[in-house]
């Protein structure tokens, strides 16, 4: 069972407001999905991503989770939700983009893509069938179908056959999806991607093609890659307009606060990043009156809460000081209070985002928020 309910648009953007319901629960729109690559984020615990985060969604990655823990443990746990014990939904990224990414040797060809772990240089070969069978065994709620996310920049010609061997692929996955049925007793639901760089007329046919498949929801890939912010925004807004209004709409890996804002004025649904934790590891932390870098010596003896506004237990319990001194003598906790903050704050931001939609003044609160929360502090 996937359904997907619109619930509001703002008047003056495409923003919305819905509500997935999926066979683990269900998630209100627009959301921020953490990213649990391994299946777990990375330095939180689940007690805290329910209770603190307030996390609907979080993702996996099955490039990641097939190489370990690997499939058999994976399948005899019940799945990912059998192993790691999170009951709420969850969403595999098919692997293609993270063999992309992290393989050093890789060769993709109409089959798929062999490539070599980044951790034993063993060999392996995803196809989309197995990209299906693999999440299959995982077993989250949401699934993406196996795809090529061309680099950036990237010639014509090179972005055309990559985004019509997606689509090959795309028709692959959906025919294995039919052959093959949730591992677990539930039902899982396949998310196609649309692809086609920053090209309109490849963007067109991908968002085309990819609402052709009518699948219950559509994902857009291949943007943050390094094309500048304007490219990904016009990008997604002409998307947006072709993908049907009536399924939620992903997009891939963004991003900052504020170009979750703008997407969301877009009408795009569903975000992950690594941004809030792989930063927060690193002192950087958001808040809703702008970005701080823990580590400044300006911090180290500013007693105050790490954040005042946000109502998360890590952010009002420790003082920036204290906070800053963690980070500095590489304390374990350091870091862990600083991804709690930071996925504390991406998930208040998604959730005043749909309230302001649901009240009908989102358009002003997001122009007002966009420069609040690119500020340095
Ligand atoms: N494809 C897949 N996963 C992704 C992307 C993509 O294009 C991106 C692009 N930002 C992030 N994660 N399968």
């Amino acid at each position: 069972m996937f359904t997907f309910q619109l619930q509001h648009t703002d008047p003056k953007s495409a923003a919305r407001a819905g509500r997935i319901e999926t066979a683990h629960g269900e998630i209100q729109t627009p959301i921020f999905m953490p990213v649990g690559t391994l299946g777990t984020v990375k330095g939180v615990h689940q007690r805290e991503l329910e209770s603190d985060i307030r996390a609907q969604i979080i993702l996996g990655n099955t490039y990641h989770l097939y190489l370990r823990p690997g499939l058999e443990i994976l399948e005899n746990a019940g799945g990912l939700h059998g192993f790691n014990g999170w009951k709420r939904p969850m969403l595999t990224d098919s692997g293609g983009y993270q063999v992309y990414s992290l393989s050093a040797q890789r060769k993709i060809d109409e089959e798929g893509v062999t490539f070599r772990s980044h951790i034993d240089g063993s060999s392996h070969t995803f196809t989309p069938e197995r990209a299906i069978d693999i999440q299959r065994i995982i077993g989250a709620d949401i699934i993406m179908a196996f795809d090529e996310c061309p680099p950036y920049p990237c010639d014509y010609e090179y972005a055309k056959n990559s985004m019509e061997l997606t689509h090959r692929w795309l028709d692959r996955c959906v025919k294995r999806m039919a052959e093959t049925g949730g591992k677990y007793g539930y039902e899982q639901t396949l998310f196609p991607i649309v692809q086609g760089s920053t090209y309109p007329d490849l963007r067109r046919k991908s968002a085309e093609t990819i609402a052709a498949a009518g699948q219950p929801g559509n994902a857009i890939g291949g943007l943050s890659v390094g094309e500048p912010a304007e490219a990904m925004y016009e990008t997604t807004d002409q998307v947006c307009h072709i993908l049907p209004k009536d399924k939620p709409r992903y997009l891939m890996g963004v991003g900052t606060p504020e170009n979750i804002l703008e997407c969301i004025a877009l009408g795009v649904d569903m975000f992950d990043c690594v941004l809030p934790t792989r930063n927060a590891r690193h002192g950087m932390l958001y808040t809703s009156e702008g970005i701080i870098n823990i580590k400044n010596a300006k911090w180290k003896d500013d007693f105050s809460p790490v954040d005042a506004s946000n109502p998360c237990y890590a952010s009002q319990q420790y003082s920036k000081a204290y906070l800053r001194h963690l980070m500095h003598t590489k304390e374990l906790l350091g870091p862990q209070i600083a991804s709690l903050h930071n996925l504390s704050f991406y998930l208040w931001l998604v959730g005043e985002a749909r309230q302001h939609i649901i009240d009908g003044d989102f358009a002003s609160w997001k122009e007002e928020m966009v420069k609040r929360v690119q500020r340095r502090l």
